[in-house]
């Protein structure tokens, strides 16, 4: 049986001097590496903003190939307030018993599809389905609306040789253009008509504003979402123990999928620009410079969590970062602790037994650090 393992590259740094540099189109970042310092600084946004220039807090940067600013992500306080009162009741949707069966219908499908054919890969013909599916029940889109974005593949940004393609990122933003265009036309009961008539302050939210909010709806809530899963059914593999013991006592649920967001942490890091001369870890951060908060390290960081590297699915004391920190903390979390939690539950209730056939992995480069994120291809049997 082959060992699932995510390495943690970060341990040296975060140790020695509690921060890395990493190269990035002329415009490096350092790394923050210790949970102290992540949320520290996640809690400091006048001096680390969001607001910078529109994709420059991402790594890599992204100001080449938008100018869209993505909302609430790249906004600060006080507007960052006023947009996430506007969308939070909208992403407790996945709470409602409907979405819920509407969800486990989904992965039964698949799962089922699965367990008919000899062999299936994972990410392309589960992971990135199911995260396009499910995306449907989150915007209130007809599930075919999913057929389009499948075929987009995995990352609506990156492509094989291109971390930054705005040949493939302009795919996405003509689409949203569209579905712009056809909800003010003909105004439904989806993410889009309901943001086109939302106010803030008396006035209307403009097309660029919803533009905004849908691009990192699609963005933000990709690959992580495929990441995840993908390495949550290589991790079941590698540990057959896992699905009796949740069928078991079903309880363990939700700390399963905090343990798999903890150790996965989908989402590497991400930037924040610095508004002054400062300070961090004892190291001089210049006005203009940028710094990035590293989830993943700081998830294991041993000053908080014992045994940092075991998966542990009843880890009772579990504070972890993997979704963010303060007031930027991921608005999608319930929507993908919801994935999570049903394919774990979808799987366990059918009994099902994973075996990895082979897995090309996907490794992210940040400089000194090489980062497994999760698989380019996972090829699986289900039986
Ligand atoms: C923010 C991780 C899924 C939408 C964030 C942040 C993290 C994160 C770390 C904080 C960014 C920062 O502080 O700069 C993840 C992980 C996911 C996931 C690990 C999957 C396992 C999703 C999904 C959606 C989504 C499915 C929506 C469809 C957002 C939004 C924000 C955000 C809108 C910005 C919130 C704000 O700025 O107020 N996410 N995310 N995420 N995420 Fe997620
Ligand atoms: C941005 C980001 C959002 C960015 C919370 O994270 O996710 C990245 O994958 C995208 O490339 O544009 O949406």
């Amino acid at each position: 049986m082959e060992k699932f393992e995510l390495p943690d590259p970060f341990e040296g740094a975060r140790e020695q001097c509690g921060y890395g540099k990493v190269e990035d189109q002329d415009d490096p970042v350092t790394m923050l590496l210790r949970l102290r310092d992540v949320r520290k600084t996640a809690k400091n946004t006048q001096t680390f903003q969001s607001g910078a220039q529109p994709g420059r807090i991402v790594v890599p940067s992204e100001v080449n190939i938008r100018s869209t600013r993505q909302i609430p992500f790249e906004v600060d306080p006080p507007m960052h307030r006023l947009y996430r009162d506007l969308l939070e009741d909208w992403f407790r949707r996945p709470e409602k018993d409907t979405y819920k069966a509407q969800l486990s219908d989904i992965i039964s499908k698949l799962v089922q599809e699965a367990k008919s054919k000899a062999q299936v890969e994972i990410v392309n013909d589960i992971a990135l389905k199911l995260q396009s599916r499910a995306l449907t029940l989150l915007l209130n889109v007809p599930l075919e609306e999913a057929e389009t974005w499948i075929s987009w593949g995995t990352h609506v940004f990156r492509s094989e040789d291109n971390p930054v393609d705005g040949d493939k990122a302009k795919i996405l933003y003509d689409y949203i253009d569209r579905q712009i265009e056809k909800a003010l036309s003909n105004p439904g009961d989806d993410l889009y008509s309901i943001l086109l008539n939302s106010e803030i302050e008396g006035k209307k939210l403009n097309k660029e504003e919803v533009k905004g909010v849908m691009i990192l709806t699609f963005a933000g809530g990709r690959d992580t979402v495929i990441n995840a899963v993908t390495n949550t059914l290589a991790y079941l593999s590698s540990n057959p123990k896992a699905l009796p013991a949740i069928k078991e006592d079903p309880t363990m649920l939700n700390t399963a999928v905090e343990e798999l967001v903890r150790y996965f942490s989908p989402l590497t890091h991400m930037g924040r620009v610095a508004t002054e001369d400062t300070e961090v870890c004892e190291h001089a951060i210049k006005a203009d410079s940028r710094v990035s908060l590293c989830w993943a390290s700081a998830n294991r960081d041993p000053k908080t969590f014992e045994n940092p590297n075991t998966i542990d699915l009843e880890r009772k004391l579990n504070p972890h970062v993997g979704f963010g920190f303060g007031i930027h903390k991921c608005l999608g979390a319930t929507h993908a602790r919801h994935v999570l939690r049903t394919l774990l539950s979808v799987l366990a209730e059918m009994d099902v037994k994973l075996k990895m056939v082979k897995g090309d992995s996907n490794i992210e480069d940040w400089g000194e650090f090489k980062r497994k994120v999760g698989y380019d291809r996972l090829e699986m049997k289900f039986s």
